[in-house]
């Protein structure tokens, strides 16, 4: 039989607490500061009915766990001052950035435990391990619109972001989209004209050019002398929103 992904997940608190949408805003907006504290750069709240119907998971469905109504988005900056924060180094969890935001993932998870007895999970960061579509929750939860160059753009720091996902069961009022955020539009593409890889020659991005560069990257390209590997970056690092 199937396991319950959220273990806690008939929690009184479901009777206790039946917040009115008043209470789901002010809930929403005490999770994103409380991310906030806990290290994040930018969070937001997407309604989780709605991210499983995102374009990316009607197009390649995941595995949802029963009874999730809220996904919480957490963002990391990683601006160019911080190169190390993304630079694959063999430890568990990947890259420094990335152990970063597991940290305040896993600290909110405890205080929404906590706090308000909420049943939460972090999700897992690749699809195939039961991860969600982390732009989609992002674009839902309005941290920033889907740019041209195939990544959320945030007003605050561009494309130069890291997410994670907690869904919870709590109903958090969303805090997105964004209205009125079109960074892209007018803008000369910076970006896809950056790319080493010609990755959008089509006018699409083309995932099989990027992936070419990411394997020289591996095989030494932008190795790095402790031997982590560093991405590129470039479709990124061009853009000229929030720089
Ligand atoms: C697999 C993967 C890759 C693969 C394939 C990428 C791909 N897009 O196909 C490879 C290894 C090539 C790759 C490359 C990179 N990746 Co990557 N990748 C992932 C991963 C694990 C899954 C993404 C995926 O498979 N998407 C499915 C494909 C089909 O989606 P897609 O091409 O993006 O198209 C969808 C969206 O555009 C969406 N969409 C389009 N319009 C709209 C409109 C709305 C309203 C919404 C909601 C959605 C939406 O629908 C499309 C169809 O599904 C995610 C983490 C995660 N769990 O989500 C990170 C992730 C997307 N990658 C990330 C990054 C940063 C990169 C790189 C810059 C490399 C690097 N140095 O880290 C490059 C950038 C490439 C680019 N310009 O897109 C970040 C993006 C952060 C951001 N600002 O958006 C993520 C979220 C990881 C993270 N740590 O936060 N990646």
């Amino acid at each position: 039989m199937e396991q319950p992904l959220f273990r806690k997940w008939r929690l009184p608190w479901r009777h206790r607490m039946q917040p009115s949408s008043r209470g789901h805003r002010e809930l929403s907006q005490e999770v994103v500061q409380k991310a906030v504290s806990l290290g994040a750069s930018l969070a937001g709240i997407a309604d989780a009915d709605a991210l499983g119907a995102s374009p990316s998971h009607r197009a390649q469905p995941v595995r949802w766990p029963p009874g999730a109504r809220s996904a919480i988005v957490l963002a990391l900056a990683h601006p160019p001052q911080q190169l190390q924060l993304d630079c694959w180094d063999g430890q568990p969890g990947g890259t420094p950035g990335n152990r970063r935001l597991i940290r305040s993932a896993s600290a909110l998870v405890r205080w929404l435990r906590q706090r308000h007895g909420t049943a939460v999970r972090i999700m897992p960061y690749q699809i195939e391990q039961g991860g969600v579509f982390l732009k989609d929750a992002a674009v839902l939860a309005g941290l920033g619109v889907m740019g041209r160059n195939n990544l959320v753009v945030t007003p605050e720091f561009g494309p130069r972001i890291r997410l994670r996902v907690i869904l919870a069961t709590a109903p958090l009022a969303p805090t997105g989209p964004l209205a009125d955020f079109s960074p892209c539009e007018g803008c000369p593409e910076f970006c896809r004209r950056a790319c080493p890889q010609d990755a959008f020659r089509s006018g699409r991005y083309d995932q099989r050019c990027c992936l070419c560069q990411m394997w020289g990257d591996e095989n030494g390209a932008t190795s790095n002398e402790d031997g982590s590997i560093s991405y590129c970056r470039i479709c990124e690092m061009a853009c000229p929103v929030g720089a």
